[in-house]
């Protein structure tokens, strides 16, 4: 029996576990990138570690989200991350050299390699073949130190392209097709790999379109094969000998096949709030907009761009609507500059952006009121844009285009002849703003600049015998990463600065969240299914520690999610059935009896109501290497267990 691509890759990098579906699996991790939100706490971890030099391949810092200083924080964040980079062997992309994804697509990503990211979209770099894992920052930490990093063996969905896509449909309506099938949810557990003949008629770019929105799937990763095509995209940023075929077996089992006919999609887009509430652009013509945002990691690439400069050329951005746009790369804004697409996009009325996250998580362009605004992203999350009420639709950059000059949404289709946009043969290349380490022989003398911001992580201690503690809030179900750790331009400065950052933990469901935590010293968190979906900040786990959260029990949870509150040492638990979420409410008195010891003896956990006398039987499929770091209170004090017994 032959090996689909992801399996391949899995078996080439395995360092322990076996592999299958459902087991833990420990991968060796060839590179990792960190973007500067999530960077700073996952540095401070690599620093408590104590490791002087990464021992990966290839270890990239990006600064790319934290970039609007409105005060002291965020530069000293980067200051801090530059210094780490010269001392201890990372290369660093500096703020203006564009967003990690696209970066490391273009500069750094090799096909066949292992690569982590403390970023959900870090498999965006599976467009050309890496397999790649958005990862919570300690977890990055651990691979930066030479550690495995470990996943549960997913199952394998190929996703079967035939057929070309017609005239204006774009990548982004094949990734929204396929969350249309599959649901925010649907790849839980699985790796998407994509397949069958429709693939050759897609570039990279439109790959990794579609790779990186696999996270808002819920999915491991996604992959692409590496084929002709990715040689040419490999020759043009002058990498050709980076370049390996890679391609799954012919007799390859997979363990579910979705079919898609690309001749058969159309313009789509995600109505609000969640990326998989998808329907037909044309359904959609007519509603009046008020903001168009493209940009973000998910479509920023020359090649959008240009469609968008040559949608635009010679008109005017209608005078309700306001159309800004973030290349993905200073690679592609110089690029833009230097063909005069970019003058087009100036001409035409567009507010042009730095080449960084920005709108995408909330750094500004917050939208009107109740604003409708179409964006190029991969998530609209009620209330991500910075505006509560504000209305997110999810696009293609052609569909964006063309209806920041109607002023209403408008299916593409309608435009006549679609642009003829072919990839360079060359991409401008010019690294001068990333900025290599300094040799071992001067590590020494590099001094690390810590800003007052910057406070070290949450002390931890290891799991108590019992626990016993109140419902502090019950919520339903899907929440995101940026319900429990909201982000934007106020709260994002705090990244670094725990105790700041929690006063803001989960306000955007209850305002009274963390003020409650504190007054009660501990609690439990009780949530439905895809508990932690989106983002793979770990702050959404860091903060309730500091609150004094103790356990988080939910119907089902997100898969970095749950790794980032085994690692921060919240015990995450499900329950046996599901109905029996209806039997805890808000300020129940809640008990785990003999949990470490359950924990240790790999027992089957039932939870006591002591409020309703019910008692409920809940799933721990923890390994044994979990509940280790469960028992030691998170990954860092295992680690350090780990290294004082060795
Ligand atoms: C996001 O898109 O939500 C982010 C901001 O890139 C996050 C990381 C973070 O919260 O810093 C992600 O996707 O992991
Ligand atoms: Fe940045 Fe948005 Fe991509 Fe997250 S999804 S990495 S915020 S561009």
């Amino acid at each position: 029996m032959g090996y689909t691509l992801a399996q391949k890759l899995i078996r080439s990098h395995l360092l322990n576990g076996d592999m299958k579906p459902g087991s833990e699996i420990g991968l060796r991790i060839d590179q990792t990138l960190t973007q500067d939100a999530t960077g700073t706490m996952a540095y401070l971890e690599f620093e408590a570690m104590g490791i002087p030099r990464v021992k990966t391949e290839l270890s990239v810092a990006y600064i790319d989200h934290n970039t609007l200083q409105t005060g002291f924080e965020n530069a000293d964040d980067h200051l801090y991350i530059q210094s780490i980079c010269k001392k201890h062997g990372l290369y660093f992309s500096r703020p203006g050299n564009g967003i990690c994804h696209q970066v490391h697509l273009e500069r750094f990503g090799i096909p066949g390699k292992t690569l982590i990211g403390s970023d959900s979209h870090t498999p965006t770099a599976g467009g050309i073949g890496m397999l790649a894992f958005g990862a919570g920052g300690m977890d990055v930490a651990v691979a930066m130190g030479g550690g495995a990093y470990y996943i549960t063996m997913p199952r394998i969905v190929k996703v079967n392209l035939t057929g070309q896509l017609s005239p204006w449909v774009a990548a982004k309506d094949i990734i929204l097709e396929v969350l249309r099938i599959m649901s925010v949810k649907g790849g839980v557990g699985k790796i998407i790999e994509y397949g069958g003949p429709g693939v050759k008629t897609l570039s990279v770019p439109e790959r990794a379109t579609i790779t990186n929105m696999g996270a808002e799937l819920g999915a491991s990763t996604s992959i692409f094969p590496s084929d002709e095509i990715t040689r040419e995209f490999m020759r043009a940023q002058g990498r050709e000998a980076d370049w390996t075929q890679l391609q799954p077996d012919d007799d390859a089992v997979y363990d579910e096949i979705v079919e898609i006919d690309l001749s058969k999609l159309q313009p789509l887009a995600a109505c609000p709030h969640s990326p998989d509430n998808v329907k037909p652009v044309q359904d959609l013509q007519g509603i009046p907009i008020n903001q168009c945002l493209i940009g973000s990691c998910t479509n920023s690439s020359l090649l959008d761009l240009l469609k968008v400069a040559a949608i635009l050329k010679g008109k005017t951005v209608h005078p309700a609507v306001s159309l800004s746009i973030a290349p993905g790369s200073k690679q592609v804004y110089n690029m833009l500059a230097e063909n005069g697409a970019l003058a087009d996009l100036i001409a035409a009325g567009a507010r042009i952006l730095e080449c960084t996250c920005g709108p995408c998580i909330g750094m500004g362009q917050s939208p009107n009121s109740a604003g409708v605004s179409l964006r190029t992203f991969n998530r609209n999350f009620e209330g991500r844009s910075g505006t509560a009420d504000a209305q997110v639709y999810l696009v293609s950059p052609e569909t964006a285009a063309a209806s920041a000059i109607t002023g209403l949404f408008t299916d593409p289709r309608t435009l006549g002849q679609p642009p003829k946009i072919k990839m360079p043969d060359k991409f401008l290349i010019n690294d001068n703003m990333i900025i290599p380490p300094a040799p071992e022989s001067e590590m020494e003398d590099i001094e690390i600049r810590r800003g007052p911001n910057i406070k070290p992580f949450p002390d931890t201690s290891p799991m108590s015998e019992s626990i016993k503690a109140k419902v502090l809030l019950k919520v339903g179900d899907n929440i995101t990463t940026d319900h429990i750790m909201p982000a934007g331009a106020k709260i994002l400065p705090l990244r670094s600065n725990i105790p700041a950052i929690s006063e803001h933990c989960f306000t955007r469901c209850d305002e009274e969240f963390p003020s409650r935590c504190k007054k009660e010293k501990q609690g439990i968190i009780i949530g439905g299914s895809n508990y932690g979906q989106g983002s793979s900040r770990e702050h959404a786990a860091l903060a309730p520690l500091y609150l004094g959260i103790k356990a988080v029990i939910v119907k089902s949870f997100a898969r970095i999610h749950v790794a980032n509150l085994i690692n921060a040492g919240i015990l995450p638990l499900t329950f046996a059935n599901e109905s029996d979420y209806d039997k805890v409410s808000m300020w129940d008195m809640l008990c785990l009896p003999d949990i470490s010891k359950r924990l240790k003896d790999g027992k089957e956990i039932a939870l006591l109501n002591e409020t309703t006398g019910d008692t409920i039987p809940l799933h721990a499929n923890f390994t044994k290497r979990q509940a280790d770091i469960l028992l030691a209170g998170g990954l860092l004090n295992y680690t350090r267990e780990q290294s004082s017994t060795k």
